[in-house]
């Protein structure tokens, strides 16, 4: 019945004009480079320094360089690790805080090139761009603001110095998918030996504005992340969750990197007037950089199944550090962990059983924008109502009585992010029960609900900014709890 009444809309639709015009864009939309960023959803943190070496955390700046000798270092491994798990890239600390170079820069004496590991010959941001050439996968790089190892550390001269490096790393290693800006800025240091403490105002110092253009003059297709952007967000935590309210938008003119904004990053800002969307960044150990006492507290593959629920399935990227050992290699502890846990993702989104069902919907714009494309398995089709309209159920009839506990929904987020509510609710013994509900969903969200038998799930919009346009759900009955 329900299609008959689309089906009419459509018919009186196609005689006045033979094509329904889509929803304008609602609000701020992805850029093409955040949209790329989006589809990668998993990817590979690499925290590698002097630290890995002397086992710090954060290091102070004094080391010698002769510290860092991975003898057997392979990015290969590192890739292949990454290709296999179902990861889309890896992110390099190319700087950490202690201001160490793992590339030869020009700019300082402090990096590979002084150390012992190769006759200094080496450069591992070189050996990792190959490796993810040969395994497919991007590359971006983290370069620390904070640099507890230069004497300029803290002047105006610093600014060239780090804008200096970043134009290497830009410009020598072929395409960079993300630059990442990290947070933690100034404090006690080595400072070229002054060894004090140099405190700086992070929200003039850095004057990111003008470094932000470096970015985009030589790598227009690269995101960068910070605290507040500009491409994307932290998301206020470094525990591995994702806000269940997260809207890609951030009103991002009132935040610099380093300011007190955790709370804001998690959910974003329902009116923001910027597409900046949350990534979530988690170490697979306690800590970020690789100790040996840590071998036996690497998480479980269900524990990453969790994160990755609570990230991916939450409207965020999923950036996993898995920090290289002493010899340059990822320890089997962390890569088998990694490949289980990709075999568990495999087994609980096997089969989709909304896929080409039929799908209805009582109320959609006309022809073209029917509800049979949120399973047709097309991301670029999408069900939409018409523009006085914030509201609209969507029903797929999976046939039989099915076992589901699982659904993926996904806006057309090239028109922005607009639900605010929605409701799943599933038939069963002649009744609608209740599964779940919800607030945003923009890129994507992935929700859990206890195994029930169902002939028919309903995907209800209760509260949007502006007609919902939803571009894919699925359903599924995973082994997982
Ligand atoms: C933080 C840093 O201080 C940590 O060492 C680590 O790099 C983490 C990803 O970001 O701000």
């Amino acid at each position: 019945m329900k299609n008959i009444y689309c089906l009419l809309f459509s018919l009186i639709s196609l005689s006045v004009s033979s094509q329904v015009n889509p929803p304008a864009p609602f609000g701020p939309v992805p850029s093409e480079r955040q949209l790329a960023w989006h589809e990668m959803e998993y990817y590979m943190f690499v925290h590698f320094t002097v630290n890995t070496f002397t086992d710090k955390e954060w290091g102070f700046g004094d080391e010698s360089e002769s510290v860092f000798n991975p003898i057997e270092l392979d990015c290969r491994q590192w890739a292949e690790v990454a290709r296999d798990a179902g990861m889309k890239g890896i992110i390099i600390t190319a700087k950490h805080h202690d201001g160490f170079c793992l590339w030869p820069s020009k700019f300082t004496k402090h990096s590979v090139k002084n150390s012992i590991w190769k006759d200094g010959k080496g450069d591992v941001i070189k050996e990792l761009r190959a490796a993810c050439n040969e395994f497919g996968l991007k590359l971006g790089v983290y370069l620390s603001p904070w640099d507890r190892n230069s004497s300029f550390y803290g002047t105006p001269e610093y600014l060239t110095y780090y804008r200096n490096q970043l134009r290497e790393l830009l410009t020598d290693y072929g395409d960079i998918f993300e630059v990442w800006f990290d947070g933690a800025n100034g404090g006690d240091g080595f400072y070229g030996g002054a060894k004090e403490t140099r405190k700086i105002d992070n929200k003039t110092y850095y004057d990111w504005s003008n470094t932000q253009k470096i970015v985009r003059e030589l790598q227009p297709s690269a995101v960068m992340f910070s605290d507040a952007g500009p491409d994307i967000r932290w998301v206020g935590n470094e525990s591995g969750m994702g806000s269940l309210t997260n809207w890609c938008l951030l009103k991002k003119d009132e935040m610099y990197p380093g300011g007190d904004f955790a709370k804001i990053l998690g959910e974003g800002h329902e009116d923001g007037n910027y597409w900046v969307p949350a990534e979530v960044d988690v170490s697979i150990r306690p800590g970020w950089f690789y100790h040996s006492n840590q071998d036996s507290l690497v998480r479980s593959p269900l524990n990453l199944m969790e994160l990755y629920y609570s990230s991916v399935g939450r409207n965020s990227n999923l950036l996993l550090n898995v920090p290289p050992d002493r010899k340059g290699l990822l320890h089997e502890n962390d890569v088998k962990s990694l490949l289980a846990f990709r075999q568990l993702l495999k087994k609980e989104f096997e089969s989709d059983l909304a896929r080409g069902k039929e799908a209805t919907a009582l109320s959609c714009r006309g022809k073209g924008y029917e509800a049979s494309n949120v399973n047709d398995g097309n991301k670029e089709t999408y069900w939409t109502t018409n523009d006085s309209q914030t509201t609209g159920d969507i029903i797929i009839n999976l046939g039989a009585e099915t076992e589901v506990n699982r659904i993926v929904l996904q806006e057309y987020i090239r028109l922005g992010q607009r639900v605010q509510e929605y409701k799943v609710s599933a038939f069963n013994g002649g009744d609608w029960k209740p599964l779940i509900e919800g607030t945003t969903i923009g890129y994507k969200v992935i929700r859990k609900f206890p195994v029930i038998k169902a002939s028919k799930i309903k995907i209800a919009i209760t509260k949007s900014k502006a007609c919902p346009v939803i571009s894919n759900v699925e359903l599924y009955r995973s082994p997982g709890n």
